[in-house]
């Protein structure tokens, strides 16, 4: 039997031990299986408790068992799900009692999901959309990751494919007509109307699609200065545990330390580098270098220094446009503040050449102040992320389809007058792309890439 068709099983909740465990078996064999293991089978959909035996009689677990005849299932094949007690013994039982039926094979990642989508349970956007909520961290990305299962990017490509076909449809019956030689109707302009204003939707998607993409990939703050300013000591008081060695030495770290953060339901990458200054030591050099590269590639550099003024001034590359970066004085705790009568937080911003800077003045040992940094942190990330509420576009392979299509549209007006024939070809181009949004056509590459992603048992 082709692997496509044996029945496969899989843990479906997290790892053990746990309270519970769901097993979920999916194919032709799911109902043998249940038969065989449960000794029944129960109404579809109906919760029922059973003693599980194995092959021999055995008794396996006290467990409840669940019937999904296909193809009313996630899958769309016949579905059993045993809820067992989640401890590894009970699950290695189950999992070996299953195995030892001809052609029951224990689940690849993604597998359950590639089912569904190959029975038309769920299109391709959307199983994209439930990769992305299995891997969301944070709520915000929970809710646009739900928007996309729930179809939404997949309902409009769906409904601009329709258009499409309809546009086609008027063109190619003005072609008929005219081969028929009766007078053709003008059947070009409904066509094009539509065509323009399909073209403009999609570019207003993809124009708040920047923002949907950057959400699901979170925003990276680095942590930049000279040696021994306390950034490390920064990262672990923004991220809460000991993530980076603190040390009085300069120097102290050298690989790019990441912890990641969730700021109001923004997901935030948070780096912490290597101290930047000259140095013979190569191995600390290595580290500049990866700092220096980190930092420049960021979306928002945090630039620490003592608040004596020492190490204050940005290196290059920084402060030259391009990277956005804050200023922060810390260890005002030493500095005493009396000095400028200045008080630690956020002081006012300046807007010199570029990007506007932030100044603050904290102490990273003490707290101080850094609670008007968070609030500057959580007001850049509400910015810099947008509002996204309403576009579902997360995906560069969404945005490359849908850009090609717009390309493709405009394509399609500017070659009216120069043969129906022409036009009709262009649009059939435009209506196999938005079909490969959705998975219509030659998948199997995307496929692959996606489900892989996946977790088992999913
Ligand atoms: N008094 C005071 N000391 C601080 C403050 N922040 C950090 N320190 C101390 O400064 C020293 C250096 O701190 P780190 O956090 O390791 O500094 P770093 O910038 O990561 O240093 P490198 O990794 O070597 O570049 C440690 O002894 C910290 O305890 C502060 O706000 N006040
Ligand atoms: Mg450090």
């Amino acid at each position: 039997m082709h692997p496509r068709e044996q029945t496969i099983f899989a843990l479906s909740s997290g790892r053990p031990p746990s309270a519970i465990a769901v097993v979920r078996v999916s194919g032709a064999l799911a109902g043998t299986a249940l038969a065989k293991i449960a000794g029944m089978i129960p109404p579809a959909r109906l919760a029922k408790r059973v003693m599980l035996r194995d092959q021999i009689g055995e008794v396996i677990d006290d467990a409840v068992v669940l019937w999904f005849a296909g193809p009313a299932s996630a899958t769309g094949e016949d579905v059993a799900e045993f809820h067992v007690h989640g401890g590894r013994a009970v699950l290695n039982t189950l999992f070996a009692a299953l195995a030892s039926m001809d052609n029951v094979r224990a689940a690849e990642p993604g597998e359950f999901t590639r089912r569904a989508f190959e029975n038309g349970k769920i299109d391709l956007t959307e199983a994209e959309g439930l990769d992305d909520l299995i891997h969301a961290d944070t709520d915000r990305q929970r809710r646009q990751a739900l928007r996309q299962l729930q179809g939404l990017l997949g309902d409009r490509a769906r409904e601009w494919r329709r258009q499409l076909i309809e546009a086609s449809a008027l063109i190619e019956a003005g072609i008929d007509f005219a081969e028929e030689g009766d007078v053709p109707e003008d059947l070009v302009t409904p066509a094009m109307e539509k065509i323009a204003r399909l073209r403009h939707e999609i570019e207003k998607t993809l124009a708040a699609s920047a923002q949907s993409e950057r959400l699901r990939d979170g925003l990276t703050v680095a942590i930049a200065g000279p040696p021994n300013a306390g950034k490390s000591t920064l990262l672990n008081r923004l991220a809460r545990r000991e993530a980076a060695i603190v040390s009085p030495y300069a120097g102290t770290t050298r690989d790019i330390i990441e912890v990641h953060l969730d700021l109001d339901g923004y997901p935030i990458t948070l780096i912490d580098t290597a101290g930047i200054r000259d140095t013979d030591d190569p191995v600390e050099r290595e580290g500049v270098r990866r700092a220096q590269e980190r930092a420049a590639s960021a979306d928002l550099v945090l630039w620490l220094a003592d608040d004596d003024g020492e190490g204050a001034r940005l290196p290059r590359p920084f402060g030259e446009g391009g990277v956005p970066v804050w200023r922060v004085r810390n260890k005002v705790d030493l500095s005493g503040l009396e000095t400028d009568g200045a008080k630690p937080g956020h002081l006012e911003a300046t807007c010199g050449q570029g990007a506007p800077t932030k100044h603050f003045r904290i102490s990273a040992a003490l707290g101080d102040g850094v609670e008007e940094l968070v609030a500057a942190l959580t007001k850049f990330a509400g910015e810099w992320f947008g509002s996204g509420e309403m576009a579902a576009v997360t995906r560069l392979r969404h945005r490359n389809i849908l850009r090609e299509a717009a390309a493709s549209l405009a394509k399609t007006e500017r070659l009216v007058g120069q043969g129906d024939e022409l036009v009709a070809e262009q649009l059939r181009i435009s209506v196999e792309l938005m079909g490969r949004l959705l998975g219509r056509v030659d998948i199997d590459n995307i496929l692959d890439s996606l489900f892989k992603d996946f977790c088992i048992g999913k």
